[in-house]
């Protein structure tokens, strides 16, 4: 389930869309780290192709509602994140999830080759790109929020920690 009960409340300042519930297994590990972290957030499907209208809707009012950034996920013919951007100045960040044909290369393709002026921040292919945007977003968010720039710094020592005690069997 998207967010947790105790940020229901809460105006989502993220948002997570991707263009089928096929995407949902990569873009829950956006949600994860989103949750984890505290960030109040939303999830919705918004199909570029089988719901335009509602594409368009969600892009246009995105910033009126308080989204500081947009994490859209989508496979094959990926232009949800691009067409998104095309509709609003919140920040795009694009998870290329991986299609059965091509593996994403399509995806990634589709979502990376945004003409100049309407900009994609394009992450990688699968999970490594949904957690990716989370902690991106999560850190553009920082810059005004000193409990998230602590958290994340703690994070990021944790991961560190982890590595320096590995041990090889
Ligand atoms: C895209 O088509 C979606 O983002 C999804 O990755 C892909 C396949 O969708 P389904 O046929 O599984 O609904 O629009």
């Amino acid at each position: 389930m998207c967010g947790s009960p105790a940020m229901a409340d809460d105006a989502p300042r993220v948002g997570i869309i991707m263009g089928s519930r096929s995407d949902w297994e990569t873009m829950a590990h956006a949600d994860t780290l989103l949750k984890e972290f505290g960030v109040a957030h939303e999830c919705r499907i918004v199909s570029a192709h089988r719901t335009p209208a509602r594409m368009n809707e969600y892009a246009a009012t995105a910033r009126e509602r308080g989204l500081r950034a947009i994490i859209a996920g989508a496979g094959g013919a990926a232009h949800l994140p691009g067409m998104v951007a095309a509709q609003t100045t919140v920040p795009v960040l694009g998870v290329p999830v991986q299609s059965r044909a091509l593996k994403g290369l399509d995806s990634l393709l589709s979502i990376v080759q945004m003409p100049g002026g309407v900009p994609v921040a394009t992450f990688a292919i699968g999970e490594a790109g949904a957690r990716n945007a989370a902690l991106f977003a999560i850190s553009m968010l920082s810059s005004e929020d000193k409990g998230l720039a602590e958290r994340l710094e703690a994070y990021r020592e944790a991961q560190a920690r982890k590595v320096i005690e590995d041990e090889l069997p």
